[in-house]
């Protein structure tokens, strides 16, 4: 990932290696338009077996099946997404079309996510935060203990997940005091279609 520029957050030394941050990755104009059209998506309760959680989502280019444990084709992303899905490609110098699935995803007040580490099936995890600020949270195991570290994601702002971040430690939020969205931007470990 040649060209990225530094990512700028406090307390860097202790942050997981392999998270990255960047403040205002979108103007407030672009926010705005994000914030509508998200609204207006078909988004659905996240749905983990019987388990539906407090969040909306909808899923574009590969969806996971948590049931099944596998991604499954979706529907192509909204043709609104692609301009921004170009920036994350190039800001990655990544080649066009290298991000294979996007998720919207919607925390109404109380909404949160719970810790996990994304599906292995995935490779690199962009975030872009919007409408809220939030605190990203992040632990791995260290002996008995919890290592932890807190980001506090800005809206406007994108996150990566790579290495370590991405594969040994965990990530949540905490139930949400303000509406917030999300575009998760990822790329593929694999093709899933061969
Ligand atoms: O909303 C976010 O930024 C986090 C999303 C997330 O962790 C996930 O969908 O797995």
């Amino acid at each position: 990932m040649e060209g990225f520029q530094p990512s700028l957050f406090d307390r860097q030394e202790l942050a997981p290696s392999g998270l990255s941050y960047w403040p205002g990755f979108v103007s407030a104009a672009e926010e705005r338009l994000l914030v509508d059209r998200i609204a207006q998506l078909n988004l659905v309760p996240f749905q983990f077996g019987a388990y539906e959680g407090k969040r909306r989502v909808a899923s574009f280019g590969w969806k996971y099946d948590f049931s099944r444990r596998h991604l499954e084709p979706a529907a192509p992303p909204p043709p609104w997404i692609a301009p921004f899905a170009s920036r994350v490609e190039a800001f990655a110098s990544f080649k066009p079309d290298a991000i294979g699935h996007i998720l919207f995803t919607e925390y109404a007040p109380g909404a949160a996510i719970g810790w996990h580490r994304d599906k292995k099936d995935f490779d690199l995890v962009f975030g872009l935060s919007l409408a809220a600020a939030c605190p990203f949270r992040f632990r791995r195991k260290s002996g008995k203990r919890w290592e932890r570290f807190t980001l506090d994601v800005e809206p406007r702002s994108l996150y990566l997940l790579t290495g370590e971040a991405r594969k040994l430690w965990e990530h949540s939020i905490p139930p949400m005091a303000a509406l917030r969205y999300s575009v998760t931007f990822r790329t593929l470990a694999c093709d899933p279609c061969k």
